[in-house]
């Protein structure tokens, strides 16, 4: 990180940190982009943001100069720190709704500090983290999913989660969410006239009729809430487990697709007793992937269970369970002994999953015998896909198997042009407790009973979109932003 983000714990800095935190109406400022480039951008807002940069750039901005770029010579009193550029941003037309005011500085450090030092001796204090986006939503320049997709801009990994960041920054989450509450409203409403019109029969707004609607309502709810578990796989990965027999190459294998020595290797069979997780991300056809790649103990324990000493058995124990919770398992069979017995009874114990095959050592087996040995493969298990042969010694085989592994992970990612995941588990707490209340408002007997279990199931999607947040769980969500954001 660069030098001067580190010193915000400096004490000449912290005095600036008030203690009303993200209720503080303080002018604020922070710097954008690291120190240490050509340029650096820091930003302040505020009431006083403008007056200040008035005073450290002895120059005047009138509103004929909004958003226009000005050359300045940032200086304390007489004493010169910088040949800048300002952009001033008057309120509301700025990121945070405030007056905002960007200097595009030299990139050095120092430049960096004396422009923030000069700023704080001007009433101005240090920004915490996300506060200029809090500050947006707050005074409603941004929507709180589009702020959070702001923070999942930065922290994107890969090209899915990238584009489910643009999807959420498009506004297409709280779209979404907007209208369901708007169906429940509507449905509320027409539970309340049913009520009100008891007496006359009206089919329009009887229990049945009004049952149907919310149907609908909460199959996309639903939905929602089962595209939690995709969603995780766009921003932390797609997980997958190796799987196969003690002394396969599995540990070896693993550490020629990360290209590093992770995982320990050696001839004794039961080398690796723990789960060893490690994040790797490929690049397929639409970009880069992420996967979550978990090395496991070897698997003899199932089958020949007084061979595995007690902690070995609990790797193993271990191993199924990772390969029972990944969307891939990589079938690592060793070319010199596949052992075919004890690899049917170690796939029988993991159903339904994606197997992709992959055969070790190539570099010990000759050409006509691994022929053989796959064919044999093919026969024996036609569960498991695309063997491949591999050496972790030359690394020959191992960019196919990557490429494979890519194009599976690629097909279990794909998303509808426009189609709304949740990443976030608030998102996800709030979606169940909405879909809650309407069930028992299913489940309800009359009209009344209906009606409350409505009304509740629209405003616990409210913590969706910001609206019943209190000011304190706002500053929480945006706590884990970057300062400058
Ligand atoms: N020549 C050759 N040797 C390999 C290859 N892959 C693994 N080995 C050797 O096979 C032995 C076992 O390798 P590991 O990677 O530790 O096997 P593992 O499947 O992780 O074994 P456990 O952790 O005991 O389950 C080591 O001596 C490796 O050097 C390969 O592609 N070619
Ligand atoms: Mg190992």
């Amino acid at each position: 990180m660069p030098q001067v983000l580190q010193q915000a714990s400096d004490p000449k800095k912290q005095k600036h940190i008030d203690s009303a935190g993200y209720l503080s109406n303080k002018t604020i400022a922070a710097l954008c982009t690291p120190t240490g480039g050509a340029l650096c951008v820091l930003r302040v807002s505020g009431s006083q943001a403008i007056k200040i940069a008035e005073k450290i750039s002895n120059s005047e901005l009138l509103p004929s100069d909004d958003r226009k770029a000005k050359r300045i010579w940032i200086s304390d009193q007489s004493k010169k720190i910088d040949d800048a550029i300002m952009i001033p941003y008057f309120e509301p037309k700025s990121f945070t709704g405030e007056n905002v005011v960007e200097f595009f500085l030299h990139g050095s450090p120092i430049i960096a500090q004396k422009t923030l030092d000069l700023l704080f001796e001007n009433d101005v204090r240090l920004a915490l983290p996300g506060e200029f986006s809090f500050r947006a939503v707050k005074n409603g320049k941004l929507q709180l999913s589009q702020a959070e997709a702001i923070k999942e801009l930065i922290i994107a990994e890969n090209d899915f989660a990238l584009d489910l960041a643009l999807e959420k920054l498009s506004g297409s989450q709280h779209e979404l969410i907007e209208k369901i509450r708007t169906d429940l409203m509507q449905l509320a409403t027409l539970s309340e006239v049913g009520i009100d019109f008891s007496d006359q029969d009206i089919d329009e707004v009887s229990l049945p009729r009004l049952n149907q609607r919310l149907d609908s309502i909460v199959l996309l709810l639903e939905r929602l809430n089962g595209s939690f578990d995709r969603g995780k796989k766009f921003t932390d990965g797609v997980p997958v487990s190796l799987f196969g027999l003690p002394n396969a190459g599995k540990s070896s294998f693993f550490n020629a697709l990360l290209g590093e020595d992770r995982s320990i290797v050696s001839d004794i069979a039961g080398t690796t007793r723990d789960v060893v997780r490690e994040k790797l991300n490929l690049h397929g056809k639409k970009g880069y992937v992420t996967f979550r790649l978990s090395d496991t103990a070897g698997l003899r324990g199932v089958v020949v269970n007084h061979d595995a000493d007690k902690i070995e058995q609990i790797g193993i124990e271990r191993t199924i369970q990772a390969a029972q919770k990944s969307d891939l398992v990589l079938v690592v069979v060793d070319g010199i002994d596949p052992n075919l017995n004890q690899i049917r009874t170690f796939l029988n114990s993991v159903k339904d999953k994606n197997f992709l095959g992959v055969i070790t050592k190539k570099d010990k087996v000759e050409t006509k015998n691994q022929n053989l040995i796959t064919e044999q493969l093919i026969k024996e298990f036609p569960e498991v896909s695309n063997w491949t042969w591999i050496s972790s010694v030359t690394l020959e085989g191992i960019t196919p198997v990557a490429e494979k592994m890519a194009s599976i992970a690629e097909t279990l990612l794909e998303r509808a042009p426009g189609e709304v995941v949740i990443t976030q588990i608030e998102h996800l707490q709030a979606i169940q407790k909405s879909l809650k209340c309407l069930r028992e408002a299913k489940d309800s007997s009359d009209l009344v009973m209906f009606a409350t279990g409505i009304r509740h199931g629209m405003g616990e999607l409210g913590a969706l979109i910001g609206e019943t947040l209190p000011d304190d769980v706002l500053g929480k969500i945006f706590s884990d932003f970057c300062i400058g954001k």
